[in-house]
């Protein structure tokens, strides 16, 4: 079932490995037919070729706009070789059929992201090229489309071996209407930037709903098969999406196993709570949830280590195995720390060479370096059965997420360090899944209580996992990273009591007062939250009962 290949029409943007598939193209035999600037790069290497203004009679026009848009051309790529009347047609034609299209497109997303102008772009939007690859790829059973150009060599072999088997040209297809599918992603997600949505009325006042801007589709492409899924039994696999700022998809793996599914979800989850703090922080998360965030003291020696070492005895029992995301380098310092602490991923915009140095004795620990101008993407996506919700990012940037625009809702204003401590779990508490309380003392989280479907036993769980967890913390640094392994040494015997005094951020608004009720009860100073329930009364007066501080924000930070 192979073809072989006797005419092959080439047309390329990017010329990599031009030169060397076209003269392998000819020595196999292979008669060459290409675009304007394609044709002139292979005769300047001395192998020759016929123009496709040649073989179309038709000048290409329109500054490139036609070049290969023609029956002579699209007839040939159409043609199934396995039908009698396709082929008396083409001779009545004089139409030469084509086995090989070797296609690459004009670069629309590089000339978006190169901020080019709007004119600029479009120009930068292929017709022919998608049309020749769209109609060798449903010919495949006549044609190979080659869209890559790392498969030129299995081309050229190819070629002087009879061509591909059925099988590879059915395979080659399928890439290929990814590829373009992919291409037309990126330019109506581009477009639809641009120009908005179809059901925003032209100059009309007050619209119902806010359009939503940011994208209309994504162009996502596979970028590697993962071993296996959320568990061993599903199959998994990587995408990266061309269009969108660099993020975790595209950091680079320094050392350790590859990435698993699970490793690059809790990533995600561990570099957005470490990148919702301009100060240097560390998260550590475990099931998407986390362990531990903290920012360092002002005036740390080694910020990083001293962030690392706060966010760490939060809950070092829960810290093993986890995943930890820095928003600075990492320093020899928390390299030296972490190292005897069973850990499956560190994420960061960087390593030190002696944190490398350190770490490397970790084989499977993997270390992910971010990609230059890391973001996080400006919409999020969730997948629902039959269809997908789209939002744009939470971000920290509500009014309401500055104190400054907080409402003091009950007890005396807080004083400086109260105020940067509630700023600080009011930042992290969105790190954690709703319904979320959590308790923080000195920059740290010092209790989480996350993933409750009722505010109520958030803040037990706060309150109970503050005052059991911090156990290790009453021995010496080494002491609380040998117990991060040992679940039986969980106990409140001995444990500081890290509720009291502490302050808590709850992400939504207390329904009732029971659950203030628990953290007051524990000794928390003072609580944060968005207030808005028809109860706030009673909230505000428990609060006023106890004399603590309570401070509205006004913003709700759900994470689901
Ligand atoms: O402007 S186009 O959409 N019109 C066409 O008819 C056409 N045919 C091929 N762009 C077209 N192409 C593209 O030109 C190919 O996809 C390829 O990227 C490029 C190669 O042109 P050249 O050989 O002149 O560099």
């Amino acid at each position: 079932d192979h073809v072989p290949f006797k005419r092959a029409l080439i047309s390329v943007y990017d010329k990599t490995g031009l030169e060397p598939l076209a003269r392998g193209l000819h020595e196999a035999g292979v008669e060459l037919v290409s675009t304007g600037s394609t044709a002139k790069r292979i005769a300047d290497a001395g192998v020759p070729v016929t123009e496709v203004s040649e073989v179309t009679g038709f000048q290409e026009c329109l500054d490139g706009r036609v070049k290969t848009l023609h029956p002579r051309v699209h007839a040939g790529i159409l043609a199934d070789r396995r039908r009698e009347d396709h082929a008396a047609q083409l001779r009545d034609l004089d139409v030469a059929p084509f086995d090989l299209v070797v296609v690459n497109l004009y670069p629309f997303v590089d000339t978006v992201a190169s901020g080019a102008a709007q004119d600029e772009v479009i120009e930068q939007i292929d017709i022919g090229g998608p049309s020749m690859v769209r109609a060798a790829a449903k010919n495949h059973p006549s044609v190979a489309i080659v869209v890559d150009p790392t498969r030129y060599d299995d081309v050229v072999t190819a070629a002087q071996q009879g061509g591909f088997s059925l099988k590879t040209r059915q395979r080659l297809a399928s890439l290929a209407f990814a590829h373009t599918a992919a291409y037309d992603n990126a330019v109506a997600a581009w477009t639809a930037a641009q120009f908005g949505d179809i059901e925003e009325t032209d100059g009309a006042e007050g619209a119902a709903a806010p359009a939503f801007p940011p994208y209309a589709g994504v162009s996502l492409e596979r970028a590697e098969s993962l071993r296996y899924g959320e568990n061993p039994h599903q199959h998994a696999a990587l995408y990266v999406e061309a269009a969108a700022a660099p993020g975790i998809a595209q950091a680079e793996l320094l050392q350790g196993k590859p990435m698993s599914y699970n490793n690059y979800a809790d990533a995600d989850a561990a570099l957005r709570a470490a990148y919702d703090f301009a100060d240097p922080a560390v998260a550590i998360i475990k099931h998407a949830n986390p362990c531990g965030v903290a920012v360092a003291t002002p005036g740390a020696e080694d910020p990083l280590a001293d962030a690392h070492r706060k966010a760490h005895a939060c809950d070092p029992v829960s810290a093993f195995g986890g995943v930890i995301a820095a928003n600075r380098e990492v320093t020899a310092g928390m390299a030296a720390t972490v190292k005897d602490i069973f850990t499956e991923v560190i994420i960061a915009p960087g390593f030190s060479a002696e944190a490398l140095e350190i770490l490397s004795a970790k084989k499977n620990l993997r270390l992910l370096r971010l990609p230059d101008g890391f973001a996080q993407d400006d919409v999020e996506y969730k997948q629902i059965s039959g269809g997908m919700l789209l939002q744009t990012r939470d971000a920290l940037n509500a009014a309401g997420d500055q104190p400054a625009n907080w409402t003091l809702a009950a007890g005396a204003a807080a004083d400086e360090a109260t105020l940067r401590d509630l700023s600080f779990a009011w930042r992290a508490v969105r790190a954690a899944k709703s319904n979320a309380v959590l308790l923080a003392n000195d920059a740290a989280t010092v209790g989480i209580g996350m993933g409750q479907v009722n505010r109520l036993d958030s803040c037990r769980l706060a309150v109970e996992r503050a005052n059991t967890l911090g156990a290790a913390q009453t021995g010496s640094q080494s002491a609380e990273i040998t117990s991060a392994g040992g679940a039986e040494n969980v106990s409140g015997a001995g444990a500081p009591e890290r509720a009291r005094g502490a302050v808590a951020a709850s992400d939504a608004f207390f329904p009732f007062a029971d659950g203030l009720q628990i953290l007051i009860d524990a000794g928390v100073r003072a609580v944060v939250q968005p207030g808005g329930s028809i109860r706030d009364e009673e909230v505000v007066a428990a609060a006023e009962a106890a004399g603590i501080t309570m401070y509205f924000t006004g913003a709700r930070h759900f994470f689901h």
